[in-house]
């Protein structure tokens, strides 16, 4: 059985797909050394890797519920309402129950890849294997 991994639409991205725009910002920073802001297929992979170390902080090779949380918790961010930290968990809780095939209350390293791989070629909007600056830019939702 297989079950579609649902990637929310880019005009959703507010709270459901916070990892994969996570992604591009770590992928931006990390990889962009030459500052021209443009990623390969191989690099993203590298940026993936680099971005779930950074999410499974107990480094069990799980990224759980609370690892997100605490991914998602700005230090100098006011105290979100109470709508607001309920929709963060429910998006934290779509995302995790997307994401973990195996159902293992955790999503593994090859889970991650599996959802963020097709994540690259739909920001890849110009179908060249790269993503340049402007399409990562259209990812974590900036101006262009
Ligand atoms: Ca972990
Ligand atoms: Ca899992
Ligand atoms: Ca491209």
């Amino acid at each position: 059985m297989t079950r579609p991994v649902r990637i929310p639409t880019l005009a959703l991205t507010l709270l459901a797909a916070m990892p994969a725009s996570l992604w591009a910002q770590n992928a931006i920073s990390e990889l962009d050394t030459n500052g021209d802001g443009a990623i390969g297929r191989q690099e993203a992979v590298s940026a993936q890797v680099e971005a779930f170390k950074r999410l499974d902080a107990d480094g069990d090779g799980q990224v759980r519920l609370d690892e997100l949380e605490a991914s998602q918790a700005a230090p100098d961010a006011e105290t979100p309402t109470r709508e607001v930290e309920r929709a963060r968990r429910k998006a934290r809780e779509r995302w995790l129950a997307n994401l973990d095939r195996d159902e293992s209350g955790g999503v593994s390293l090859s889970e991650y890849q599996a959802a963020m791989t097709p994540y690259f070629d739909r920001l890849d909007t110009d179908g060249n294997g790269v993503l340049d600056g402007s399409e990562l830019k259209r990812a974590i939702g900036e101006p262009q």
